[in-house]
Order: C-alpha cells, then structure tokens, then sequence
C-alpha cells in the first residue's frame, strides 16, 4: 500500500463529516506524524487533524488518550458559553465504532482532533503582544485545569521536567559514545557540565505538584487571524502533573528568542527582555489567582533551567545517533543545542534585569 492509500485507509476509520478529499504533511513537531485531511461534506472543506503517535516515545497509548479526553472535556466545560467556544479547546474526533483512537493491524496507533479555523501558528515570536499572548493562553491553561475531578492524570512521560536525570542521561550517552560523536561536541559538553548545579533549581523547590502543559512552546498557541489573540492550546500530550514555573520557563525558552530552534547563526540569538517582560505580564494576568509565592519566585530561574534542560536533550539526542527528535538534516541536533545554549548564555548576562522583573510584576 502506498503511503497515500495508506493515510486515506486511516482516515475513513475516523467519523469526519463528508467523503475524504485529499491529505497532507502537517506541522513542525519534532515526535508525532501529523497529516492535515480535508474532506468534502455537501460541497463545503472540512479539515481535520491526524496523528500517529509516537509509540516509541508515549508508550501507553490507552493512558495518554484518556488524559487528552479528560483534559479537553474540562477545558471545553470551562469554555462553554465564552464567546468563540468553539475553538478554544482541541475536540478529538473519535472512529466510527467510538474510539478515541485508531489500530492498525501492525500496531501504530492514530488519533484525530477537528483543525481550528481561522488561526496562525509561528515558531519565533514577532512582538511583544504575541508573546504577553501566548502566555496568557498557557497561564489560562493551567487555571483551568486547577479543578479538575481526580483521579490524578497519568505520567505518560515520567520524570518529563527532571532535570538532573536529564543531565544523568547525557553523562551515561557520553561515556557510551555508541555513534562516535562525542568528539565533535566537547564543547558543549563542557558547557552542559560546568552548569551542573543549575540542573537541581527547580526540583528541590518544594513546588506543589499541579496539571502543567509541558510544552509550552511558541507554535503550541493558536492565534487568532482576525484579532491576534492567542485563541486555543494545542499540543496535549504531556499534560500531566508537574511544576508551573516549567511552563513558564519553557515559554522563556522560546518566545523571548526571535531565532529559530535550530538557527545556526548564533549571533540572531538572544534572550529579549522586552519579550520576557511581557511572558511574564501574560503569564501572571492569567495565573496569579493559583500561584505561590515559591512559583513566582523561581519564574526567572525557570527560563534558564528550561534551556539548558532542552539544550541537554538536543545534545543527548545528537550524541545517541539522533534517535528521539525527528531530523531534517545532518546535525540538526546539535544545531538546536547550541541554539539553547546560547540562549541560555544571554539569560546568563540578563540574569539580574530579569530577576528584578519578576521581583516588580509579581507581587
Ligand atoms: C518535542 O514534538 P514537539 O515539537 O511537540 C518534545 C518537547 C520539546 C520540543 C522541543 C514529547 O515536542 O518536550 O520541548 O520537542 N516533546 C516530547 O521543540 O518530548
Ligand atoms: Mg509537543
């Protein structure tokens, strides 16, 4: 079967409304495979999202589905009767015999959401409404999410934000060397190393646990093409337990950069503090009801362990023969871990403004 026939077969399992149209690759993420499917329903386009899941990352595929059903059905009680409902929360669609998901017979495992109209994504911030935007959206988030029923959502990925087991991981693919590359990143070894300490900020804060995103990125916020404003999270499949300030500080890693992930030009990156300034303004707007103030004091901290923790699994993934995050290009991987570090070297020199942002917005 080709691989068209294929994406078409998966799709006639779901109930989209209409006949399937065509298919297309969909997005920038670096674990699932996404397709944008249009199907014709009496003459008018309707577009759905499909996804394989990444089975070799989210190993218990009943557990993540059950997440994502409870969280958007809470976020979409939340929403109900607000203006624009309707595309504030991602809605799965479920296959004609009422599944959340769909097996094939070899095992790969696809799910499918209704794609929201009318919206942009972009993968570096361009001003700093956008990114007050987006953290408005992430801080709304985590406040709807603060009453949802137990039982507790499962770790899909556990230890996702531990830090210091990340770093663990990098030291044991070091002393492996399984594709002989470790030669040619000594130096962000190095830089890896000498931050050890970093690592521990966030974990050994006492921070209470809550139902953090965990991938808060930039192109995980939909924004509204008519008014600008951040309209609907995407992207749910770490949601789980875990720390607030990682949320905030994975906003920091990539909405106050306006280079790209994998830049290569390491001079067009650099933390701006303008744009931190206005994450944070988002970020608490929505979120000061539910913070602490152990949360909003590491909020700083938080951009820094956020970067280095990502440069570290770029790194990690390079040196393990770039097994984890999906490439584009030879030494894609360490492309984005230098892209980390060096943003995470400006927030080094920023340390002090950024500290007494925090000290002044979140009182
Ligand atoms: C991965 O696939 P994507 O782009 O949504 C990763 C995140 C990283 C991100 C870096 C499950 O997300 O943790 O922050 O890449 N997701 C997983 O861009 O590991
Ligand atoms: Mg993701």
């Amino acid at each position: 079967m080709t691989e068209a026939a294929r994406i078409r077969s998966v799709a006639n399992q779901f109930a989209f409304a209409g006949e399937f149209a065509r298919a297309e690759r969909w997005g920038s993420g670096h674990i699932q495979e996404s397709y944008c499917v249009e199907c014709n329903a009496d003459g008018a386009p309707r577009r759905y999202l499909l996804q394989r899941i990444n089975q070799a990352v989210f190993h218990d595929v009943p557990a993540l589905m059950e997440n994502i059903r409870r969280v958007t059905e809470h976020v979409a009680e939340h929403v109900k009767g607000q203006p624009d409902a309707e595309r504030r929360v991602l809605r799965l669609v479920a296959t004609h015999d009422r599944r959340l998901w769909h097996e094939e017979p070899g095992g790969a495992c696809w799910r499918a959401y209704q794609m929201i109209q009318g919206t942009w994504s972009f993968e570096a911030v361009e001003s700093p409404e956008q990114a007050f935007e987006a953290a408005r959206a992430f801080g709304e988030f985590q406040a709807m999410l603060a009453d949802l029923p137990p039982p507790r959502l499962a770790e899909t990925i556990p230890d996702f934000h531990n830090t210091p087991k990340r770093l663990a991981a990098l030291e044991q693919t070091v002393a492996q060397d399984a594709v002989g590359r470790v030669a040619s990143a000594q130096v962000e070894i190095e830089f890896a190393l000498a931050r050890r300490e970093l690592a521990a900020v966030l974990v050994q804060g006492g921070l209470p646990e809550r139902i953090v995103h965990n991938d808060t990125k930039l192109s995980n916020v939909l924004f509204d093409e008519a008014s600008g404003r951040a309209l609907c999270v995407i992207d749910l499949d770490t949601v789980m337990p875990g720390m607030a300030p990682c949320d905030f500080g994975d906003m920091a890693r990539t909405a106050t950069c306006s280079a790209a992930e994998d830049e290569r030009d390491l001079t067009k990156v650099a933390m701006q503090l303008p744009l931190f300034e206005a994450l944070l303004r988002g970020y608490v707007s929505a979120a000061s009801g539910f913070l602490t103030h152990g949360e909003t004091a590491v909020l700083g901290a938080a951009g820094k362990v956020i970067t280095y923790e990502q440069g570290i699994r770029f790194l990690t993934d390079y040196l393990a023969g770039d097994r984890y995050y999906r490439v584009h290009r030879e030494g894609q991987n360490l492309d984005r871990c230098r892209t980390q570090f060096a943003l995470l070297a400006s927030m080094e020199h920023q340390e002090a403004a950024m500290e007494r942002l925090v000290r002044a917005i979140c009182v």
